[in-house]
């Protein structure tokens, strides 16, 4: 990945604007090598492991070659994760290094680092950024002379750095993404994507997720020689004028936030504040057809769906598709070789057109998570494919439409639901929704009438994110069964399109 930034490094074309700063390719590359050296200095080498949290800016692109150069293995946080994912992604890769950020509220004074330094035995250097001390910090390390610096990347074959995966598992799980398989999905991406030297893509996504890393983000940005606009502040208001200001010619963005800058354009800017924009990449959760439309006739850009996965298999919709394919599916997969298929609740291959479980693998598609032995086994089947929990259609073209589960694993909260002390049984699924999208509804078998916010707070008590709590919860008998005695969730969505028929 390290060729990523090799390619331009004597080249002074701008690479990142954040606020004031420009950084060229020449100085990018420059600033990537120095604190490489500085970290090497300081004892840090191949084949150690690095935590870092750092927001939209820069200098996570800097800390994110800087790392790859010297072959260790980082985690990279969303920089909205508080102490239990932090302390949870230390447990697994025992990290020898934490590069974060003083603006962070974690990080505001040393009682979190005290506290994460005592766990992690194998913890020896706390690099911040927004230090007010006089040394080692992340900007001073920047700016300390490489020398002779030499680079130590792993080899292509081998981890790279950890992605996130988004899966709702009581411990956050890691998933190790190789350079082989990450470049390739982001020189891919790039060619899908039509990114060239003149593109300005603005990054008002979380700068790790993988979306905004690499389908094709800052990575397939950086490969083209373009311009990187990170947003540290990622509303519609700020975006707006980062778009303005930097001619901005593309951009990524998560449904709710099309929504909002929808509503931001008709209120109180004009469209052609964002005359410059002639792309837009809808991913994340399903983008209903409505708005897709909207992207067109308001904004007047070009909406492109991406439906892909923190551990692989990429789906985008192409520049030259037909409206209907553009306005209602998520797109085909990046690579010929990526095999998406389709399995009823027996686990049994399904034919097109018809509604079951995503099952992938493929040229970039992880093989499992890090250190979750049991967890990979339920998840993958015996040839390797992975069942994202997805629920899906392929048309004959293979053209890929969601239709709900979308990273939010039923299994996962009818376990949880299953934990309280009245339910007997529970069954998640998920419906078709004018406004939402999509809406979740627990099933619940129940010793006793139960109310479903004694259910909601059971949930919450767990841990579970307050965006997978079941919209509905209905008090049943018992739940249908498929003849192998598996709950039969057709028969249950088709409950509830009867009833939303007849309300
Ligand atoms: O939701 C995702 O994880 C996702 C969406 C779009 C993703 O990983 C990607 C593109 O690469």
């Amino acid at each position: 990945m390290t060729d990523i930034l090799a390619r331009h490094q004597t080249s002074d074309a701008i690479a990142v604007l954040e606020g004031d700063l420009q950084l060229s390719y020449r100085e990018l590359a420059q600033r990537s090598d120095n604190l490489a050296a500085a970290l090497q200095r300081r004892g840090i080498k191949n084949g150690d492991t690095v935590l870092v949290q750092l927001g939209n800016v820069a200098d996570f692109y800097v800390t994110l070659f800087a790392l790859f150069k010297l072959g260790v293995t980082s985690v990279y946080a969303l920089f909205s994760h508080q102490r239990t994912k932090l302390q949870a992604y230390a447990a697994q890769i025992e990290p020898a290094l934490l590069i974060a950020d003083r603006s962070h509220a974690l990080f505001a004074d040393d009682s979190f680092i005290d506290a994460l330094c005592s766990a992690q035995p194998a913890l020896r250097q706390v690099i911040l950024r927004n230090s007010d001390q006089a040394e080692n910090t992340l900007e001073a390390l920047m700016a300390e002379a490489a020398g002779d610096f030499q680079p130590t990347p792993t080899a292509t074959d081998e981890v790279a750095f950890f992605q996130l995966s988004g899966g709702s598992t009581s411990t956050p799980k890691l998933i190790p993404r190789t350079h082989n398989d990450y470049y390739y999905s982001v020189r891919a991406s790039d060619e899908i994507c039509a990114i060239t030297a003149d593109r300005h893509y603005l990054i008002a996504l979380p700068a790790p997720h993988n979306f905004a890393m690499s389908s094709p983000g800052p990575l397939g940005v950086f490969y083209a020689g373009g311009q990187v606009i990170p947003a540290e502040d990622p509303s519609a208001t700020h975006s707006f004028q980062l778009i303005e200001k930097h001619q901005v010619t593309d951009t990524g963005l998560v449904p709710p936030a099309v929504s909002l800058s929808l509503q931001a354009i008709n209120k109180w800017v004009s469209y052609k504040t964002l005359a410059s924009l002639q792309r837009m990449q809808v991913g994340g959760a399903k983008l209903g057809e409505t708005l897709a439309v909207r992207i067109q006739s308001e904004i007047g850009c070009r909406p492109q769906q991406v439906f892909g996965m923190a551990g692989g298999v990429v789906n985008y919709t192409r520049f030259d598709d037909g409206e209907t394919t553009i306005f209602t599916t998520q797109g085909r997969p990046i690579s010929p070789d990526d095999e998406v298929w389709v399995t009823d609740e027996n686990d049994d291959p399904l034919p097109s057109s018809e509604v079951g479980r995503l099952m992938t693998r493929g040229p970039y598609t992880f093989r499992g998570d890090y250190k979750s032995t049991e967890h990979n086994a339920a998840s993958f089947d015996v040839n390797g494919f992975y069942c994202s929990g997805d629920l899906i259609e392929i048309n004959p073209q293979g053209y890929i439409t969601v239709q709900g589960g979308e990273k939010i694993a039923a299994e996962e909260i009818e376990n949880r639901l299953q934990r309280h002390p009245d339910v007997i049984h529970a069954a998640l699924v998920s419906i078709h929704d004018e406004l939402m999208g999509e809406k979740s509804c627990a099933f619940i078998v129940a010793r006793q009438p139960i109310k479903p916010v004694a259910l909601r707070r059971h949930l919450r008590e767990l841990g579970v994110a307050e965006y997978k709590l079941p919209d509905r919860i209905t008090c049943v008998d018992k739940l249908p069964l498929t003849p192998v005695g598996k709950v039969d969730k057709k028969r249950l969505r088709q409950q509830l399109a009867d009833q939303q028929a007849q309300a």
